[in-house]
């Protein structure tokens, strides 16, 4: 592929809903541009952008894939972006190295969740958004309510551009409201059009679209509204300029209409990308190093870019994606990677398209590659030359949302699980692998079940191990409510040998301290060597728990009297009675088990606050709270037991349709209700067998 000058490039990302048709319509478009000469289906597993195995199985993306179009001398990097919800960390990271967002629309279905997502992704970075009406040749396919739906949701920047003729199987072309010319689709998959008169009963509607997108474009051009106003006639190719502008600027969201399988409407996609979209030298970056330097796209300058995407491929090893902000990267160079405050060699260069990684020997500024075998380089990162150390603004992950334990099914999974895990949340910063300090787990979470199982299934094929998945242990405490005093245990064996001999007396009694241990010994009844063992013994029996086997806690435990032998005394005896006695003493304080309690804080859109304060309730939780948010959203706060919430981020989707979110932060144990003991002692119970 021949190097573009940075006015020629466009990085361009797809996002919709899932199944809205992205993939299909990176595959119509490398059709189009005869990058590729058959059209793939994502049904049938051979589409450029779905080639992941684990993408092919389930027929949606997982992952962002990379496709470079060449289109009118233009180089277009597509990133195609997974739509569904656990996939949101790639929404994030291909919206934080695009200069334009493409936002599909299902036009039998209308805005759903993963437009709301994909629109707030590219708010947030003010990234120009055009929106694609696709599946116009669907059954049930209503450009007018789609758009409709758009208008109500997004505003009024959103226009259309396009007027659709016919829809479902009559969806034969589009009428462009700018040039009021009629396209026509060719019948065949080929993309071809031929351009001819509006309809005549069409003309009516297409006059007053037209009237709506020239008065918004004129809007953001003064003097243009002057003459508009003044009825001048202006230019189709004035209004394409100011069009461009105002796009850039985010006062437009143009609407097209389009019918990707049947590759119709892409070639018109593509001319708009080229006509509208912003080149990387109108989009400069600042350094977020507090050295506060503009980077702009110019190849001659000092290198910098961002890596926004890690692979760990099991053959090439980890491949990194990045985009160039500034300067020129050449193959075999070094670079600093300002982040990690390391140096990193610099092999082969890449492009890619899907899979495909076509060597290169330098990357330009604006345009953006990948590079093998990194050591010192995450997604996120900056690299830059080492002459000139900037960072550059990084990329904000959402926080994970559900957490599972996983154990090796056997000895070889464990000995390779740390590194398969370590190599999986390399690819994915919105998994994250842990220890359970409570309960001693290794854990993983991310921004669903599905999430996380689908990450498993993929370590599992692509490093070959094997783990055991399941809700992570609850970390229930025990305590006693009561004090008992006086409680004994002689732990005596003297049988012939070296005998053991360990006698205690105990005081317990309920404690806001996690433990305190104190004795009143008197006369050396119990000599001083022994009191550590007995203070062990206790902590020791503590661990085991008393009704299921989780940590007592909150007790004070006072050593009153004893009794010692001289010869077979020793630390273990004593170890032995203080254990037993503390076992005894506790079962007799009214022992109970407390169960952990998050703050939970839920932000929901307003029409879901009743179906979600029921469901709490259902959870146990204590609402202590609720605020009216902007943009129609409610946050709820709320106190509710950790056992009932582990599954919250798949309750919460299913409720909201996955427009809630949440986070939760620990705040106290509280004891467990009588009428849910007996199923937790039992829970642990089988745990412990099988586990034993
Ligand atoms: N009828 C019709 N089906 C489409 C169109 N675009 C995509 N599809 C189908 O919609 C499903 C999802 O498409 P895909 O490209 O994977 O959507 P993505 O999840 O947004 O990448 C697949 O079954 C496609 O064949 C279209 O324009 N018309
Ligand atoms: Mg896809």
């Amino acid at each position: 592929m021949k190097t573009y000058p940075v006015e020629r490039i466009r990085n361009v990302g797809l996002f919709s809903h899932g199944g809205a048709g992205k993939t299909s319509m990176t595959e119509a478009m490398l059709f189009t541009s005869k990058a590729i000469n058959r059209l793939g289906r994502v049904e049938d597993g051979n589409t450029v952008s779905d080639w992941d195995p684990d993408e092919i199985k389930r027929t949606i993306s997982i992952s962002t894939s990379i496709a470079p179009i060449e289109w009118r001398d233009t180089k277009i990097n597509i990133l195609d972006a997974p739509g569904y919800a656990d996939f949101v960390g790639e929404v994030k990271s291909a919206m934080r190295v695009v200069d334009c967002a493409v936002v599909l629309v299902d036009a039998s279905a209308g805005v759903e969740v993963g437009t709301e997502v994909a629109w707030s992704a590219a708010t947030e970075r003010s990234t120009p958004v055009i929106l694609v009406i696709n599946k116009m040749d669907r059954e049930n396919a209503n450009f007018a309510t789609a758009l409709e739906s758009a208008q109500s949701i997004f505003g009024s920047t959103v226009v259309p551009l396009h007027l659709p003729i016919g829809a479902e199987s009559s969806f034969s072309g589009v009428i462009d409201l700018l040039d009021m010319k009629a396209i026509t689709f060719s019948k065949t998959t080929d993309g071809s059009t031929t351009v001819g008169e509006v309809p005549a009963e069409l003309r009516d509607e297409a006059e007053a679209l037209r009237l709506q997108l020239v008065e918004k474009i004129a809007e953001s051009d003064e003097e243009l509204m002057m003459r508009y106003l003044e009825d001048d006639a202006i230019e189709v190719d004035e209004l394409r300029a100011a069009l461009r502008t105002a796009f850039a600027q985010g006062h437009i969201v143009p609407v097209l209409a389009t019918a990707a399988t049947t590759n119709r409407g892409t070639g018109l996609l593509l001319d708009t990308l080229v006509d509208i979209a912003p080149a990387p030298h109108d989009c400069s970056a600042k350094t977020i190093d507090g050295k506060d330097i503009t980077v702009y796209a110019d190849a001659d300058a000092s290198f910098a870019a961002l890596v926004f995407k890690t692979i760990a491929d099991p053959f090439v090893g980890k491949l990194t994606y990045f985009r160039v902000y500034s300067g020129t990267l050449k193959s075999d160079s070094h670079v600093w990677n300002s982040t990690s405050g390391k140096e990193e060699r610099i092999g082969q260069l890449f492009i890619l398209r899907g899979k495909e990684q076509i060597p290169v020997g330098e990357l330009r500024a604006g345009d953006i590659g990948a590079v093998a075998k990194l050591t010192e380089t995450r997604t996120g990162d900056t690299l830059c030359a080492t002459g000139r150390r900037v960072i550059l603004d990084g990329i904000t992950f959402p926080y994970p949302l559900f957490t599972a334990a996983v154990s090796p099914k056997t000895k070889s999974d464990l000995d390779k699980m740390g590194t398969a895990l370590a190599r999986i949340t390399d690819e994915d910063q919105t998994l994250r692998v842990g220890r359970d300090q409570a309960t001693g787990e290794t854990i993983i979470s991310g921004l669903g079940e599905s999430h996380v199982q689908i990450a498993l299934d993929r370590m599992a094929r692509k490093f070959g191990v094997n783990v055991d998945v399941g809700l992570p242990m609850v970390p229930y405490r025990e305590t006693i409510q009561r004090s008992v005093q006086r409680v004994e245990y002689k732990h005596k064996k003297q049988t012939g040998g070296h005998g053991q001999y360990g006698h205690v007396f105990i005081d317990v009694a309920p404690s806001d301290k996690e433990f305190e241990f104190s004795e009143s010994i008197f006369g050396g009844a119990v000599p001083r060597q022994y009191i550590p063992a007995v203070e062990k013994g206790v902590r020791e029996a503590m661990d085991e728990g008393l009704l299921a086997g989780f940590p007592v806690v909150n007790v004070h435990v006072t050593l009153t009297d004893g009794s010692y032998h001289n010869v077979d005394s020793s630390e273990m005896a004593f170890k032995i009675a203080a254990s037993q006695a503390f076992k005894k003493a506790a079962l007799a304080a009214q022992p109970v088990i407390l169960e952990p309690v998050l703050k939970i804080e839920v932000t929901i859109p307003d029409n879901y606050t009743g179906d979600v304060m029921s469901d709490l309730t259902t959870k146990r939780a204590h609402v202590s709270g609720m605020t009216p948010m902007e943009r129609g959203f409610t946050r709820i706060e709320a106190d509710v037991p950790a056992a009932e919430v582990q599954r919250y981020a798949t309750d919460l989707r299913s409720i909201t349709q996955g427009r809630g979110t949440f986070t939760t932060t620990f705040s106290h144990y509280q004891q467990v209700p009588a009428h849910l003991v007996d199923s937790i002692i039992a829970a642990a119970k089988t745990r412990q067998e099988n586990h034993s």
